[in-house]
């Protein structure tokens, strides 16, 4: 990397490895240290942190609602004024419409998006790994393996080292975040709640089955005995208090869309008898969905602009 450049003259390879530096360089007074003594699990933000927070949900390739939202608000300038950081809840790749599972060049486009947020603005900007953030061949929709055809994508667009760049990226990221307004994380607790410690070590030998939780669990929606791989109520109130919370903490998650409960929006409040548990996706073509907490533990539910005009000059080549 040379000492004095241009965002534009890297390559994508210097791209990624840059994200790859400054995710791995989150001072550990938020991201503490694992006992392997690297960058651990967790995210978690100060009690004099009052910056607003900007909550993104998953997008499954839809760059367009990302770039409404950094424009919605003057949510980019706060970024670049430290006055507000954005949280990713993870899935930013794999088109999920139906007669789109195929494509994967916005995946690419999306990723490099972000990878440049996460350059530009390496204090505030923050990506929780999602369960399709992976190149795994076992990850796929109605017999589309989209991690394999995302593998593939990428490794014929960009290379083998890019595609192994890529995944470091990947293994680099963050889960879960303790904010003193909210906890985030992909998918759901793991049931029955876990400790700090652990969502630290989250990546550990033994913590696999942990991750995997974290990444995949989906709220229990026939109120019979949840499976493994089910929360309910119960096990938010448990995550909560094992982290020291109230249960008035709101619980954010994404990865799980409850349309077919109703609503034409793709956020959903205290859902199935949940309780300051929110669901929040933030893919849909006509609406940008996004939530803020302001300094409370009250956050709103926002919708971008999806015709604003300044994108273009204000968001250069992203
Ligand atoms: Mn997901």
């Amino acid at each position: 990397m040379p000492d004095y450049y241009t965002y534009g003259e890297l390559t994508h390879h210097q791209k990624v490895q840059l994200a790859i530096r400054n995710v791995l360089a989150i001072d550990p007074s938020i991201r503490p240290l694992n006992t392997n003594k690297k960058p651990g699990g967790l995210l978690e933000f100060p009690e004099d942190d009052n910056r607003e927070v900007i909550i993104v949900g998953d997008l499954h390739a839809n760059k367009q609602n990302l770039k409404a939202i950094l424009m919605d608000s003057q949510n980019l300038y706060k970024l670049k004024q430290n006055k507000a950081i954005m949280i990713f809840l993870g899935d930013s790749v794999h088109d999920e419409r139906v007669g789109h599972l195929q494509e994967m060049d916005t995946s690419i486009e999306i990723m490099d998006i972000i990878i440049h947020l996460i350059n530009d603005y390496p204090d505030n900007v923050f990506y929780l790994l999602g369960n399709h953030d992976t190149f795994s061949e076992l990850l796929g929709k109605s017999g589309i393996k989209q991690g394999l055809a995302y593998h593939n994508a990428v490794q014929e667009t960009r290379g083998k080292d890019y595609v192994n760049l890529m995944q470091t990226f990947y293994n680099s990221l963050p889960v879960f975040v303790i904010h003193k307004h909210f906890l985030a994380v992909h998918a759901g607790p793991v049931r029955g709640g876990i400790y700090r410690d652990e969502l630290i070590d989250i990546r550990g030998a033994e913590s696999g089955p942990l991750l995997r939780q974290l990444t995949w669990n989906r709220l229990n929606e026939t109120r019979s005995s949840p499976s493994k791989k089910e929360y309910g109520p119960d096990d938010l109130d448990r995550q909560r208090a094992a982290l020291g919370c109230s249960k008035e903490h709101p619980f954010i998650v994404g990865h799980n869309p409850m349309w077919k409960w109703g609503t034409d929006d793709s956020v959903w409040v205290d859902i199935l008898d949940s309780k300051n548990h929110v669901i929040l996706y933030s893919n849909l073509v006509d609406k940008s969905t996004y939530l803020t907490f302001n300094n409370s533990l009250e956050y709103k539910i926002r919708h971008a602009d999806l015709k604003q005009k300044k994108q273009k000059y204000l968001l250069g080549d992203m």
